[in-house]
């Protein structure tokens, strides 16, 4: 068992796509260790994206993560990482496979409603951001 960290953006909770995606969650048999809802900070989403610091669209990035709030979630699954990256699909909803969250719901490649852990490691990384260890169910 192995985990991810997803973040439902704030372009898919303006459209109401919470209900979707948490129901995408649970038929992909992921345990959902930890959920919360909350307003990202803009000096915290700049923080969770710090590794895109510099690159052309991390303002914007930032400035949208928290403009309006979002879900995020700690998940449990075999090969968590990477069965989430691809039930999500690609960063540009453009190039992403049909039936995929982003193809579906996404409005851009900067709005892509959803975000999924790369690695184990940044999964581990990313829920220790949101959440303490006693936030997560054992
Ligand atoms: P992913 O979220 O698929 O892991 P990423 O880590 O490369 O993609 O980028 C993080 C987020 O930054 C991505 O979900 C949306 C935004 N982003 C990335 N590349 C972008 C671009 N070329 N233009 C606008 N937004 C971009
Ligand atoms: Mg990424």
């Amino acid at each position: 068992m192995s985990r991810t960290l997803i973040m439902i953006k704030p372009d898919a909770v303006k459209n109401k796509h919470i209900g979707d995606i948490i129901t995408r969650i649970e038929k992909e048999g992921f345990k959902i260790l930890g959920l919360k809802f909350l307003k990202l900070a803009e000096v915290d989403a700049k923080q969770f994206y710090k590794v895109h610091a510099g690159r052309p669209f991390y303002d914007e990035l930032c400035k949208d993560m928290s403009e309006s709030p979002i879900v995020v979630a700690a998940l449990e699954r075999e090969n968590a990482v990477q069965h989430w990256r691809d039930v999500i699909g690609a960063t540009d909803p453009k190039e992403a496979k049909p039936g995929t969250i982003r193809a579906m719901f996404a409005e851009s490649k900067g709005k892509n409603s959803v975000h999924g852990s790369d690695s184990d490691e940044n999964a581990d990384l990313e829920i220790s951001f949101y959440f303490k260890d006693y936030e997560l169910v054992k």
